[in-house]
């Protein structure tokens, strides 16, 4: 019965089923997939907009696009003085996070004023950020759709930076936003992601086998022996603010180990539909109305 119901679950969005023997049976490897053909086959929309239209075509061949000056002056100065107030103001609620030697606080679209939303929501609401997320993910994101977050990163001493260590999200295509209202450089510990590696091969369906049936993590920490023999190098994102990254987080990526007193302050966005059973619509942020979804 257990590896029934397992096998029920196999459809649905759970990183990592806990079944020793399915997942020797290739459980994992055929969700993988799955997962990726269902969004290909899916994959009938390309945006209208040629520029969108030509993030798009980066995003799926490379696995990230990377864009500079992306709000305009005057929509970038609003975000980034509501969000330094935001991040300053201890009236407002955070999740705070230790990945080892740095401090990170997520402040959700859903519990800010509606005059910060207004302002951050110059991202967030964004026409050309949701027409690439609705071609990448196959589905009409609305606005506000998605985990809409504030992400200020600090650089202390101690561990390493425990995103450090070159990861996958999960088992499926899917995508994550960053548009940085500070400039970011090597201390302030930069996304770094591996272009070309959000693709299907032998080598990854290898490597998320023996992950499988082994520690089965749901976030893969990928072994440099697999990025090596894949050939594909790695990116480190510093950059000047204003510039947004969009990645397909299936992808090898993780963090530059920064050094304090590295600092950078991001406003994100992650999609992330249930692979199988993607709908046709991806709803405003169901949090804003109910808590933290
Ligand atoms: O903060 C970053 O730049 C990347 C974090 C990360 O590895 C992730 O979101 O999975």
């Amino acid at each position: 019965l257990g590896h029934l119901a397992n096998l029920r679950a196999a459809p649905r969005r759970t990183k990592a089923i806990d079944d020793p023997l399915l997942n020797r049976l290739g459980l994992q490897v055929a969700r993988t997939a799955a997962a990726h053909a269902r969004l290909r086959v899916g994959r009938t929309s390309r945006p209208a907009d040629p520029e969108v239209a030509a993030w798009y075509d980066d995003l799926r061949r490379e696995g990230f696009v990377q864009v500079e000056d992306f709000l305009a002056a005057g929509d970038l100065a609003r975000a980034q003085e509501a969000a330094t107030a935001v991040l300053e103001d201890p009236e407002v609620p955070r999740d705070r996070l230790a990945q080892g030697a740095n401090r990170l606080e997520v402040l959700w679209r859903s519990d800010l004023g509606a005059e910060t939303r207004e302002a951050l929501d110059a991202l967030w609401c964004d026409p050309r950020l949701l027409a690439l997320a609705s071609a990448a993910e196959q589905l009409a994101v609305a606005p506000g759709a998605g985990r809409c977050t504030v992400q200020r990163l600090v650089q202390v001493d101690g561990e390493p930076d425990l995103e450090a260590s070159v990861h996958v999200d999960t088992f499926h295509p899917t995508h994550k936003a960053w548009l940085y209202l500070t400039d970011v450089t090597e201390a302030d510990g930069p996304l770094l992601y591996h272009p070309r590696s959000h693709r299907l091969d032998a080598t990854v369906l290898g490597g998320i086998y023996r992950e499988s049936t082994g520690a089965n993590a749901g976030s893969r920490r990928v072994p440099a022996a697999e990025i090596e023999r894949r050939g594909v190098a790695a990116r480190a994102f510093t950059c000047a603010a204003n510039t947004l990254v969009v990645a397909d987080t299936f992808g090898y990526h993780g963090r530059v180990q920064g050094r304090p007193p590295g600092a950078r302050t991001a406003l994100q966005v992650e999609w992330r539909p249930d692979p199988f059973r993607r709908g046709r619509a991806m709803a405003p942020d169901r949090s804003v109305a109910s808590g933290r979804g």
